[in-house]
């Protein structure tokens, strides 16, 4: 899978691209991503990549001719989606970074300042918002959704089964997990977890999964079970 990034930061990238298992990714050619300087495509002797907001106002708009030629010299035809990142956007849901996952390549164009000119959005085939809060730039938003996508790549995760045990595979927040010591300042590991007993282990992480959801997210837990209902033909 290829990610392309147009950004007027691209050594923003550097470090956060090396580590882990994201930089694992890379060195083994799972995943490839090709940095982009918007100034590049820029059109004035200045390189200008933003401007005053027509109407006026506070802040600068990033102009629409770097951000536009930039995607058409780095697009690789219909094979290649655009995502903008942007708080205008629909949520980021582990469903869209599935999807997202089986696109071969992908452009993610980073906006700055107050926005995006609004006639850059006829260029792009998707818009996805990473949260209900403003950035200041789709830097970050750009490395969460390679970072969600790269460990849906067959071979990025060690296990096969991790990926699809995480929270969300389900519809479901994750069961509670412990490891060693087993009592630490008297905060004790439930025992069925050390019972040996692998039904009654699984029974548990269900149970604490379910509950868990309920409390914290009951959005959520209305959706999954809607959705268990569906995949039982109940409804
Ligand atoms: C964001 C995404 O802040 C977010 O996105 C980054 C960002 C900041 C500033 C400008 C920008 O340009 C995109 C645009 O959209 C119309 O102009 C993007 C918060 N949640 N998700």
């Amino acid at each position: 899978m290829k990610f392309d990034i147009l950004t007027i930061f691209p050594d923003f990238f550097h470090s956060p691209l090396k580590q882990g298992l994201v930089g694992k990714a890379i060195e083994r050619g799972l995943l490839e991503v090709a940095l982009h300087n918007t100034r590049e495509y820029a059109c004035d002797r200045h390189k200008s990549t933003d401007d005053a907001p027509y109407g006026g106002g506070a802040g600068m708009v990033m102009k629409v001719e770097p951000i536009v030629k930039g995607i058409e010299a780095i697009r690789d035809g219909a094979d290649e989606k655009v995502i903008l990142a942007t708080p205008q956007g629909a949520p980021l849901r582990q469903e869209t970074v599935r999807e997202i996952a089986g696109f071969k390549k992908v452009l993610i164009v980073c906006g700055r300042y107050e926005g995006v000119d609004e006639r850059v959005r006829a260029f792009v085939d998707m818009e996805v918002s990473i949260g209900d809060y403003v950035l200041m730039g789709g830097e970050i938003p750009a490395l969460i959704i390679i970072e969600a996508v790269a460990r849906l790549i067959p071979g990025v995760l060690g296990s096969a089964l991790s990926a699809e045990q995480d929270s969300f595979s389900n519809g479901f927040l994750e069961f509670p997990h412990y490891t060693r010591p087993e009592d630490f300042r008297n905060m004790r590991v439930p025992p069925v977890l050390l019972s040996g007993d692998h039904g009654a282990i699984e029974e548990w992480r269900r149970r604490e999964s379910r509950e868990r959801t309920l409390h914290r997210r009951p959005d959520l837990y209305e959706a999954a079970l809607k959705e268990e209902k569906k995949d039982k033909g109940c409804l």
